[in-house]
């Protein structure tokens, strides 16, 4: 770089410190006394995994340009920043490295706000939260208290997935393929006392609300999409089935199929099941084979490929419409229990699971849906699950699907064995974890009293900080004295709750502290939340479209139902943005070891490894990770191009949304275009002097080149399509540099110079500011107005003529505005259209920039 980028970024980034301007207060006054709008921007919060990464500069930089354009066009903007800190890396690197978990994340935090600082954003440090801290944490257990009291909270016997190697338990959605997100260890399942939060409660509204005003306009569809499946509504029936002999004793089943009720051939009821163990009592011989079938358990995901395992229970129960047929009823390993009613009547014909099943047990297969164009159907190996005519099916037979379902429906509710019913996928959501670094659970269970909350006057419960991470599982269990305390009602000796709460706890609210953050008798004041939430836009990547902004939704319904709110905020963010990955080429050597893209180089066609012969192979470009060695460290990049650089080139290559292919050329190229910028403004003198009369068609080009920048790129700012914004700024970077420093250009020049370093400035803050300087401002550029356009400027210099030959349109061309008559009477009598058209030419009429019309004799 041929600018001193590192003397400049530290000189801006302390002047804006200095100066304050990124310190946001709760209420901003303009200059004419009047509130400016408060406005919320925000990106996830990091976890403080030692050093950021290229990811974390694509995702912060999207929000600060954001941040800092709107804080121009007059808003007061919110744009915060914290830790996400506690969690298991750092347990883990604590074993590792025998450090405190505390000074590894304490250490990191340090690390990493340094990085984020030399990048200039742009946030309010003076409102950093960190999830560790008890100033923090002690709010939440306070609300977990208050959801406790409010009934969202559970301590229920659940069946969890226990991820053997972490030893600890693990929620559905950090379970990919029946293995530990983290660990990639196979899952057990185990049943223990969990604390569980009751986003069920919500299913409903939580799924309605995707479809309303403002996440219907502002959020992703594929988000959205995302959390209507994992959420997921099923309509359908609830169907009772008489057991057979045993006098008003039914079974219930949730089935989006009744249509296919004549082909029922048994029923299944999950191996986890309340009603199992009753039927086992009476069935000691079973006890052993069905202890095998829980071990089988894992997720559902898995469960739904393996191989489908049962066992005849001997009961049956009798078919609703059919007086002589009776269905057996087993236990089956693919039922869960969390569904429906964890029973289901099985139809082999007609559902893949039921058919393999029906199959292993050799059990009856009854066609009752007919493909359209057939007239019979026969099933071997695979189910027809498409829609058809009915068949076997007394009552239904020729009648669509649809109208079976409608039919049965009525029967059912006719005969009172059956009604209407939705139901959910979405389960509670497990929030106990054995885990020593997090926010403890303020319970305390006493012998006399049974299980007590904390009362709020002695929280916050602190995480104690003297622990031994060398035995095996939660060292809060294994610690001497911490979990030994007196019952807060009977002060009798009790001891606590060892669980820790689920980190997603801790993310889920706080975008809600950053509004108040320094508050110490409250989680945050209603009337400062008020000013700020729902966060106008938030930027984060599309990982945690289930996971975090699901719980973080649920949380602002669980909290305004606590009364944490003046009025209820549904939703925590209005706008929703996911940007993309960015990606990066991978390097093995023979032996699939990974390399560095440091340690090889291009030579021909080939790639080797630097300095040899050896040749390397190149994989196709995927997320930048560590495991594959493909990353490039921010801090590299801001030691040899600084920041504005880097940030300039995460905006310019890709729109956001798309994954951006990280190539040292495009940096290099990125970089060579701030050095002209530079060389541009700082060698030569930009004289500020009055209008000197009219400008010279080159100066009008240059300023409309000008107001169209300005247009152009404020609409790319507003519409996150950041890529487009640099590319309007480097056209009129061009039109600039071709306009000659003549005496009657300084003030266009000026102008325009100007106007690119302020349009230029929420992307690469520094240079603009010091060459903001250098042009003679003393005040800052950061609080200067977004520039504004003048439409006049934007007509286009060309107008459209229309050619007419005796008044009829023959065509029409573009030409520039203002032609002589003469040369558009040429232009239109060399058109084809017209010359096919016209014999001997009479008269020729042109109205400048609007029309030529020739009279003339037919042509011959
Ligand atoms: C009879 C039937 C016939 C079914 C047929 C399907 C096809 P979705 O659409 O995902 O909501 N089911 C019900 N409870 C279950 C449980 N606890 N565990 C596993 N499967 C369960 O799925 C609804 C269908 O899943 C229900 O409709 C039921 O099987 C099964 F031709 O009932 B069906
Ligand atoms: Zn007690």
């Amino acid at each position: 770089m041929t600018y001193p980028f590192q003397t400049i970024e530290a000189k801006w980034q302390q002047r804006w410190d200095e100066a304050g301007v990124f310190r946001i207060p709760d209420v901003a006054i303009d200059d004419n006394g009047k509130a400016k709008p408060n406005l919320y921007i925000l990106e996830m919060l990091p976890y403080p995994s030692g050093q950021i990464h290229v990811g974390h500069v694509r995702n912060y930089t999207l929000g600060d340009v954001l941040a800092r354009f709107k804080r121009a066009c007059g808003y007061n903007v919110l744009h915060p920043m914290g830790w996400d800190a506690f969690g298991l890396p750092a347990e883990n690197a604590a074993i590792a490295q025998n450090v405190h978990p505390q000074s590894w994340t304490l250490s990191n935090i340090e690390d990493m706000r340094g990085e984020l600082q030399s990048l200039g954003f742009s946030i309010d440090w003076s409102r950093e939260v960190s999830t560790c801290d008890a100033a923090y944490y002690r709010f939440e257990q306070k609300m977990f208290c208050d959801f406790l009291a409010a009934g969202l909270v559970e301590r229920t016997l659940s069946w969890v997935n226990w991820d053997p190697q972490e030893q600890t338990v693990l929620a559905n959605e950090q379970v990919v393929d029946g293995k530990g997100w983290r660990s990639g260890v196979a899952v057990e399942r185990r049943r223990l006392p969990q604390w569980s939060l009751k986003i069920t409660d919500y299913a409903e509204e939580l799924y309605e609300a995707l479809d309303r005003s403002p996440l219907r306009e502002r959020w992703p569809d594929k988000v959205r999409t995302m959390q209507r499946n994992w959420i997921g509504r099923s309509e359908g029936a609830y169907i009772r089935f008489a057991i057979v002999g045993q006098q008003g004793e039914a079974l219930e089943v949730f089935t989006t199929r009744c249509d296919t009720i004549f082909g029922a051939s048994f029923i299944a009821i999950a191996p986890t099941h309340p009603l199992v163990e009753s039927i086992l009592a009476s069935r000691p011989d079973l006890q052993e084979a069905h202890q095998r079938l829980l071990a089988d358990i894992t997720d559902e995901a898995t469960l739904a490929q393996a191989p489908k395992k049962g066992l005849d229970t001997g009961l049956s129960v009798q078919h609703p419409f059919l007086d002589d047929t009776v269905l057996p009823v087993y236990i089956a390993n693919y039922v869960t229990v969390e569904y429906g009613t964890g029973v289901l009547f099985g139809c082999p014909a007609h559902d893949q699971r039921d058919l393999d099943f029906a199959r292993a047990y050799d059990l009856k297969v009854i066609p009752v849906v007919c493909p359209p164009e057939q007239g019979e159907l026969t099933i071997t190996e695979e189910a027809y699950t498409g829609d058809g005519v009915m068949i076997n099916s007394p009552g239904l037979n020729g009648h669509s699907v649809a109208e079976a379902q409608a039919q049965v429906m009525a029967w059912l509710t006719e005969r009172n064995t059956g009604r209407k019913g939705v139901t959910w996928r979405l389960r509670d959501w497990g929030i106990s974890r054995q885990r020593y670094w997090g926010c403890p659970i303020p319970i305390v269970y006493c012998p006399a009293c049974g299980t007590v909350p904390v009362p709020e006057d002695q929280l916050p419960v602190a995480l104690p900080l003297d622990v031994d991470m060398s035995v095996a599982g939660n060292p809060l269990d294994h610690h001497p004295t911490w979990k030994h305390t007196v019952c807060p009602r009977c002060q009798q000796p009790a001891v606590r709750e060892t669980d820790t709460l689920d980190t997603f706890f801790e993310s889920s609210w706080y975008f809600l502290r950053y509004c108040d953050p320094h508050n110490t008798s409250q989680a945050f004041d209603p009337a400062i939340v008020a000013r700020w939430m729902p966060v106008d836009q938030y930027v984060g990547g599309i990982e945690h479209a289930v996971l975090h902004l699901l719980y973080a939704r649920f949380f602002m319904r669980a909290l305004s139902a606590c009364g944490y709110f003046e009025v209820p905020i549904p939703e925590p963010f209005s706008g929703l943005f996911t940007q993309g990955m960015v990606c990066h080429a991978t390097y093995q050597s023979g032996d699939g070891t990974w390399l560095t893209p440091e340690a090889v180089e291009q030579r021909g066609e080939d790639w080797v490894l630097r300095g040899s012969d050896e040749k390397v192979r190149v994989g196709r470009a995927v997320k930048m990770s560590k495991s594959k060695k493909n990353t490039v460290a921010p801090s590299e990049i801001l030691a040899h191009y600084g920041a504005d650089v880097a940030r300039l080139y995460m905006m310019s290559d890709s729109p956001p949304e798309r994954d951006l292919l990280w190539s040292a050329g495009g940096l290099e190229g990125t970089g060579r275009f701030l050095n002209r910028l530079w060389r541009l403004a700082t060698a030569q003198s930009w004289p500020t002097g009055a209008a000197s009369g009219k400008l010279t068609a080159e100066g009008e080009a240059l300023m409309r080149a000008t107001h169209k920048a300005i247009h152009t790129i404020e609409a790319c700012y507003e519409g996150l399509r950041f890529n487009a914004a640099v590319a309007a700024a480097r056209t009129l970077f061009n039109a600039l540099e071709q306009v000659a420093p003549k005496p009657e250009h300084a003030q266009v020049r000026r102008y325009a110079l100007e106007t690119l370093l302020r349009v230029l400035n929420p992307i690469t803050p520094h240079v603009t500011e010091e060459l903001w300087e250098r042009l003679g401002h003393s005040t800052l550029l950061i609080t200067q107005p977004w520039p504004s356009h003048d439409p006049a400027w934007l007509v286009e210099d060309s107008v459209v003529v229309a050619l007419q030959v005796n008044g009829k349109l023959r065509g029409t061309v573009s030409v520039e505005r203002g032609l002589e008559s003469s040369q558009l009477e040429e232009m239109a009598l060399a058109h084809h259209n017209v010359v096919k058209n016209i014999g001997t030419v009479r008269k020729v009429i042109v109205i400048p920039d609007r029309l030529v019309n020739i009279v003339a004799t037919p042509r011959a």
